[in-house]
């Protein structure tokens, strides 16, 4: 049993794809066992995508990802971290398999709709900084 980290961002928030995307994980079988929608303090986006802190793209996606509301989720179930990386595709949607969240519903890699940790230690890092302990099941 594993727990993973799941966003939907703003651009997936604003277009009304969450009740799509929550459908859609607790199809798959996924417990969701913690869930809130707020905007991400900037801190806490720079925090969060700190291994990105060098790349050309870093300022726009803090600015993107604190644009507005997001739904943070923790996710549980068999396989959970890949099962959700692969529900939501590659990064860039124009190569995400044809059904993937970003293949169905994204056409740029700055805006993509999803985030999902990519390790365990991503996952445990990045549930810490989302949610408190009493905040999960
Ligand atoms: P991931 O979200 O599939 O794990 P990462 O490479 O970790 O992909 O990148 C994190 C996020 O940064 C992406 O989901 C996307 O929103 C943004 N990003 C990545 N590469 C680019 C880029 O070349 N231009 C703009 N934004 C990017």
């Amino acid at each position: 049993m594993e727990r993973t980290f799941a966003m939907i961002k703003p651009d997936g928030v604003q277009r009304g794809l969450t009740a799509e995307i929550l459908a859609r994980i607790q199809r798959k079988g996924y417990r969701v066992v913690g869930l809130k929608q707020f905007v991400i303090p900037r801190e806490l986006a720079e925090t969060h995508y700190a291994e990105h802190k060098e790349r050309p793209f870093f300022g726009e996606l803090v600015t993107f990802i604190t644009s507005g509301p997001v739904v943070a989720i923790a996710l549980e179930g068999e396989n959970a971290i890949l099962g959700w990386r692969g529900m939501m595709g590659a990064t860039n949607p124009a190569n995400a398999a044809p059904g993937t969240i970003r293949a169905d519903y994204a056409t740029t890699t700055g805006e993509n709709v999803t985030h999902g940790s990519d390790s365990p230690e991503s996952a445990e890092r990045e549930l810490g900084l989302f949610f408190k302990p009493e905040e999960l099941l």
